[in-house]
């Protein structure tokens, strides 16, 4: 069947943010929308010709039809070979691994993310690079540049392709490989961890919830978690992707995983708990009545990493982005390894990790990961804490405390401020910005601030550089405020706040983090006049 060529015209606002493309779905439905970015984005990279792709998607509405799209598109283009998930299904990490295993030239993942799905919910597309992560700056200013251009898009005239089982089908002259989006990802993880270790804590009693939020990670969980390690069945809950998540934000953190905070709270709490996100690729952790913030986990997992079999041979370096809390320099340091600071987002991991600077990279947002692919991945960090608690047979609560002890504690929080008005929250950051150059040496809440600026980052790899990436504010004993935009939301603006202070004494390391960290959320407060220029003074989501 020939290809199409359909004339169209450039669709304003398709510049990817900090992960992929993000609109309401109506907008990704809606006449050549979908088409006119895809076909920018293999414009983008020289074309399709030739090139073996992975193509995957979390599973919300609209992950289907966009996939059959993709394919037809590809073939149209030229390209070589597809592989795709069955049901166009594949978690982002398991995309990333799939990518780097067939050496495909990159992958296309349908996914908003943590964002809610359905009809009137959000979809998004992501466009991967060769060695497996996130398409880098350089690449997503190419993509958007095109859109701004496109006159055309050629799509193959076929019917599409049965994505229900798994094999080697053609489209056009194009092979489509559709693959089970678990096993390789398994296959990898068995390879990384000590199932045996790990499977003798389970026979011993130890118990767990997993929360996959009616998500990608449900069948990638169930099957890791009780099938290969012998978890009795129901310890995943919401455990079949649904196209709307069930109504779930399938978002791993307190306020959204409310249901399996407060088992892990409650009398009947098992030892372990985790949940992760619609891609798949976050993670929140959790012991019998405990919250893990995502900084205390990257530092204690990198702290512990050499207990599993793939990191025995230690860690080359540690990375975190800009507002993750420094938790884990203070382990870096101890190691004697380097500890890289890096803007929002995962694309900044990929040029370390694949030189070899990083193996555990970490962001505040829910999000770890390592050099087994290039992406975070929400299963990974799982686990990993799985193969430290079965090496230490220590509880959760009990490794949390011995690494305060070794190290100190941060203290952190991230306060959201969410559907704002665009305008006023883009004013108070040009305000305060405008005042940093006179914050330096001036004290509020009794701290001295010891430097402000905007956090500007050159890749120590490639030397680009990204600027504009988040204010931050540091005080004299270590304490620190950032804050930045969200560039992931669909609506409105979404103002982050990250907080954090540092406390060396043990006696002072049982308090409520929001207790700890009240002076630091005033001053905040104060600096930025939040309530003066949009109007609240309450976040939405704290975590
Ligand atoms: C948020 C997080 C960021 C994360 C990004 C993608 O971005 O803060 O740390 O990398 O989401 O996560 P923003 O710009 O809204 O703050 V997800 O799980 O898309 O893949
Ligand atoms: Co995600």
């Amino acid at each position: 069947m020939p290809a199409v060529t359909h004339e169209t015209q450039p669709i304003e606002g398709q510049k990817p943010g900090t992960s992929g493309l993000r609109k309401k779905t109506p907008v990704f439905t809606h006449r050549h929308y979908l088409q006119n970015f895809v076909q920018s984005i293999f414009d983008a990279i020289g074309g399709a010709a030739g090139k073996t792709f992975v193509l995957g998607g979390d599973g919300r509405f609209f992950n289907d039809k966009a996939a059959q799209v993709i394919l037809k598109m590809a073939a149209a283009n030229g390209a070589a070979r597809v592989i795709v998930g069955c049901d166009a299904l594949l978690s982002t990490p398991a995309a990333s691994h799939l990518i780097r295993l067939n050496k495909a030239d990159g992958g296309i993942i349908l996914s908003a993310s943590h964002n809610p799905g359905g009809p009137q919910a959000d979809f998004g597309v992501k466009y991967n690079i060769a060695n497996g992560g996130p398409a880098p700056e350089a690449v997503t200013e190419a993509i958007h540049a095109r859109t701004q251009q496109i006159t055309e898009y050629r799509i193959s005239d076929t019917d599409g392709i049965d994505l229900g089982s798994t094999g080697e089908q053609t489209l056009d002259d194009m092979v489509v490989e559709v693959v089970d989006p678990v096993a390789d990802y398994a296959a990898l993880m068995e390879g990384l961890f000590d199932f045996d270790a790990i499977r003798e804590m389970i026979a011993g009693g130890f118990t767990m919830r997993f929360d996959a939020m009616n998500a990608v990670t449900g069948p990638y969980a169930t099957e890791i978690l009780e099938n290969r390690l012998g978890l009795p069945a129901g310890t995943v809950m919401h455990g079949s992707p649904k196209p709307d998540f069930g109504g779930m934000h399938p978002d791993p953190n307190p306020h959204w995983a409310r249901g399996l905070m407060d088992e892990m709270m409650g009398a009947e709490a098992p030892d372990f708990g985790a949940a992760s996100d619609g891609d798949g690729d976050r993670n929140m952790i959790l012991g019998r009545g405990i919250y893990v913030s995502p900084s205390d986990s990257l530092a204690v997992l990198a702290a512990n990493a050499h207990l599993a079999p793939g990191y025995k041979a230690g860690l080359k370096g540690v990375a975190r982005s800009m507002p993750t809390s420094t938790a884990v320099d203070r382990v870096a340091e101890a190691l004697g390894i380097e500890a890289y600071e890096t803007p929002t987002g995962w694309k900044f991991f990929g040029n370390l990790l694949d030189a070899g600077k990083a193996t555990i990279c970490g962001e505040e947002s829910f999000g770890t990961g390592s050099d087994h692919v290039r992406e975070k991945d929400g299963l990974w960090a799982v686990l990993l804490w799985l193969n430290i608690l079965a090496v230490r047979g220590q509880s959760v609560a009990e490794i949390l405390a011995d690494h305060w002890r070794r190290f100190g504690r941060n203290y952190y929080s991230r306060h959201d401020f969410e559907a704002l008005d665009t305008k006023a929250a883009e004013q108070m950051m040009h305000e305060l910005h405008a005042d940093l150059p006179t914050l330096m040496g001036t004290e509020i809440e009794g701290m001295r601030i010891a430097s402000a600026d905007d956090f500007a980052y050159t890749d120590p790899v490639d030397g680009s550089v990204s600027r504009a990436q988040g204010v931050r504010i540091r005080f004299e004993d270590g304490a620190r405020i950032v804050l930045r935009l969200s560039g992931t939301g669909t609506s409105g603006a979404t103002l982050r706040l990250y907080l954090e202070r540092y406390e060396p004494d043990p006696a002072k390391h049982g308090l409520d983090p929001q207790e700890a960290l009240a002076p630091v959320i005033r001053a905040a407060h104060a600096l930025a006049a939040i309530r003066h220029q949009i109007g609240r003074d309450q976040p939405n989501v704290i975590t």
